[in-house]
């Protein structure tokens, strides 16, 4: 990754901010907005699974919007957007998605737009952000939103995208761009060649992380606690 910072030092001339899964931590995303001093010349992205699971996922998201901050679509917004319209079947996770629509209030409709406008990845001509994963040799536009959002490993054909006996998708990946990525808390902070994964598990008490262009610094603030338990 170094030589690849290098390079970019020279030629990236606005700062960016990689975010990864919020999950309603407001406290500790507002947190880590102040340590990485965010200013509004930054462009921020935000790594997608915003809400859902933590406790205030109407202030992050209000928040995001009122900075006019990029936000990718996550599995839990995905989800969320199911739910919102009654196409979910996964009764488990029912509840907490109720909590969330809640805390969205009358205004719910106009939340779905919002959540359902949420792109799938970002591309630039330095990085790729996406909140699961890259299919090997697979350019993301021609990858469905369930695997773009929820794959962790690559089983070649992505009938499992979770499975340990496979490799992560990132050992598969052979481009050229760096890719940022959320999505596995269990594996937390990921800092390879071209591939930075953003997910430290706040929301189950471990920490929010930043990664920072073109610096390649990362900043992490940890969790007052954990809201719920990690499966
Ligand atoms: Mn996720």
């Amino acid at each position: 990754l170094e030589k690849w910072l290098k390079n970019l030092q020279n030629i990236m001339k606005k700062r960016t901010i990689f975010i990864g899964d919020i999950h309603g931590c407001y406290l500790e995303f507002k947190q880590l907005l102040a340590k990485c001093a965010v200013t509004p010349e930054d462009r921020v992205i935000v790594l997608g699974d915003m809400i859902n699971k933590g406790p205030d996922s109407r202030g992050v998201v209000e928040y995001i919007r009122e900075h006019r901050f990029e936000a990718l679509m996550g599995n839990h917004e995905y989800g969320f957007i199911k739910y919102l319209k009654g196409h979910l079947r996964d009764e488990n996770r029912f509840s907490t998605f109720s909590s969330v629509k809640e805390q969205l209030g009358i205004h719910w409709k106009e939340w779905l737009t919002y959540f359902e406008e949420l792109p799938l990845f970002i591309e630039d001509r330095d990085f790729m952000a996406v909140h699961g994963g890259l299919v090997p040799d697979l350019h993301p536009r021609d990858v469905p939103a369930k695997i773009l959002t929820r794959i962790r490993t690559w089983d070649g054909k992505g009938e499992n995208l979770h499975n340990p006996k496979d490799p992560a998708w990132y050992e598969l990946y052979r481009g050229q761009k760096l890719v940022v990525f959320g999505h596995w808390a269990q594996r937390g902070l990921v800092v390879e060649n071209r591939v930075v994964g953003l997910d430290t598990g706040c929301v189950y008490g471990g920490k929010l992380s930043a990664f920072v262009l073109p610096e390649g610094k990362i900043v992490q603030i940890d969790a007052k606690k954990a809201y719920i338990s990690i499966k």
